[in-house]
């Protein structure tokens, strides 16, 4: 592709008036080239070449944003676009609280700002790169589409994080947005900045508790950020969030297919006792004692993702006005927090209890139990697909103290029911709680490709209804040879 015919402005559906911001135009087009760089080494691989039909968004009106269409990944437009500037909007919450919104970096919080926006850019191309194997596993053609949208549209997160940088943040902004395509998810010498964006994603299980759980930090993070007084990021997130919808609708349903077919080999194989894990393996669908330990494995690393449960830094975030509770507008009470306390569970003198601290510095605790309740909701709807199919069996949210490596609890260990065990206990019962490497093993050996249109994989049943209303046949991805 000749960079100079290149028509950016087309290129890149914006409604950030690209065209007479030359300035800005201009450093997106020199960033360009090593995005695709970037999305050539380390995303999809061995599918570039193919046509994925895709949703690509191309405005920010909620009846139209998205056209379907088939694509190769390397050509979508990864379009920056913000959601309608609201008349009037003021900062909502904090120390500025009832002044205008900013409408340019406010320099006393310029740092903290960027920090912000650097760390929620950096996971978006990360998790490209922990799914770029997984093309070549998918169980249809319909989830190795649902991928690639995923993986397409958390490239567009990171321009939207890119255009904010480069947008207000000049030279240093420019130098961010380089740092964000240097850094690679599990590299030794310039890792990604959060633990749960180096782990690997090795398989589809992993996958899908990985949108059904981390992609919901995402959206928990996202509306922190959607409240931000600085608005051009509050519009810049509001948009993301209307896509984040989709990576949690893949995890939660790429998870329920799952249960769904195990439950059904159960049934149909006359086994009562969900334990019987050699059994129900010989049927090639993957037990639910280890989907729960999969489940414990990444709701703790996502968890990670809130920080410490006592943290002066969310403290200055809200206090500043660049980042507020989950539906900050909707909350009753003064948005300042300097008077009130919220409880928040500590180790003291060896034992775990709830204890109130000032709510200010509270506020990632506050935004995890959000979470939480919210995952808790999506484990209860899995719960009913196995209850429908007649299995006895529950799925559990692991306690929040139980293996986790940021915070209060790093230090010590828990069973998935909240209580301190000893080092040696916990490294004999590990194995109980978490995959193992058989388990590893055992899941690996289910991710055989299924690519003939309409088919799937043994381990996980065929989805209800098609993307864009296509038929179970419709090929979602025509692979180049
Ligand atoms: N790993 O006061 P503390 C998404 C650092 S996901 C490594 O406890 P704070 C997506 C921390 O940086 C959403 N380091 O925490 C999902 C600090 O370092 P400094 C991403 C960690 O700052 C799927 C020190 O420890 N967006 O979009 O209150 C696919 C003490 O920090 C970790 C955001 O996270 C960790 N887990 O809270 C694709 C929003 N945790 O400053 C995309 C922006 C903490 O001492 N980020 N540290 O050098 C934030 O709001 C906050 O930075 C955090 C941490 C909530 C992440
Ligand atoms: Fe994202
Ligand atoms: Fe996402």
């Amino acid at each position: 592709m000749n960079l100079l015919n290149v028509d950016y402005t087309t290129k890149i559906p914006n409604n950030v008036n690209l065209t007479s911001d030359r300035q800005v135009l201009k450093a997106l087009e020199g960033w360009h080239p090593g995005y695709l760089d970037w999305w050539n080494d380390m995303g999809p691989e061995g599918f570039q070449e193919s046509l994925v039909y895709l949703r690509t968004a191309v405005s920010v009106d909620p009846k139209g944003w998205a056209k379907f269409d088939y694509v190769r990944m390397p050509e979508y437009r990864w379009g920056v676009l913000l959601a309608p500037q609201e008349e009037g909007r003021q900062v909502n919450f904090g120390e500025h609280k009832g002044q205008p919104a900013w409408q340019e970096v406010p320099g006393e919080y310029r740092a903290m700002l960027r920090r912000l926006i650097v760390i929620q850019g950096d996971t978006e191309p990360a998790s490209v790169e922990q799914q770029r194997h997984l093309g070549k596993t998918a169980p249809s053609l319909y989830d190795m589409r649902n991928l690639f949208q995923v993986n397409v549209e958390e490239g567009r997160h990171l321009w939207a994080m890119v255009y904010l940088l480069q947008k207000y943040f000049g030279r240093d902004g420019r130098e961010e947005a380089d740092d964000l395509l240097r850094r690679r998810s599990g590299d030794a010498d310039a890792p990604r900045m959060l633990g749960a964006f180096n782990e690997a994603t090795p398989d589809w299980l992993s996958f899908f508790m990985f949108t059904f759980f981390t992609d919901r930090d995402g959206k928990m993070q996202l509306e922190s950020l959607a409240q931000s007084g600085f608005d051009p990021l509050s519009r810049t997130c509001r948009f993301m969030l209307t896509e984040e919808a989709h990576h949690m609708f893949v995890g939660e349903t790429g998870v329920g297919r799952t249960i769904q077919r195990t439950c059904e080999a159960m049934k149909a194989a006359g086994i009562e006792d969900a334990g019987e894990i050699d059994k129900i393996r010989a049927l090639g669908v993957i037990d639910l004692p280890t989907i729960q330990k999969k489940m414990n494995l990444h709701f703790s690393l996502s968890l990670d993702l809130f920080g410490s449960e006592v943290s002066t830094n969310a403290a200055n975030f809200y206090n500043s006005g660049m980042k507020g509770r989950f539906q900050e507008t909707k909350i009753d009470d003064d948005h300042h927090l300097t008077e009130t306390t919220y409880p928040v569970l500590k180790l003291v003198d060896g034992q775990i209890k709830l204890v109130d601290e000032p709510a200010l510095t509270a506020l990632n605790m506050r935004l995890r139990d959000d979470y939480v309740a919210d995952c808790a909701k999506g484990v209860e709807r899995w719960n009913k697909i196995i209850d429908r199919t007649g299995v006895k069996f529950r799925l559990e949210l692991p306690a929040t103290t139980f293996h986790r490596q940021i915070g209060e609890f790093r230090d010590v260990n828990t069973t998935p029911k909240g209580v301190l065990v000893d080092d040696a206990t916990w490294a004999k019962t590990r194995d109980q709680y978490l995959p193992s490497r058989a388990d590893g093993d055992f899941i690996e050996s289910m991710m055989r490709p299924e690519v003939e249109p309409g088919k799937v994989a043994s381990w996980i049943a065929p989805p209800k209804v098609g993307i864009d209303n296509k038929p179970g046949d419709f090929e979602y991805v025509k692979i180049a040879a």
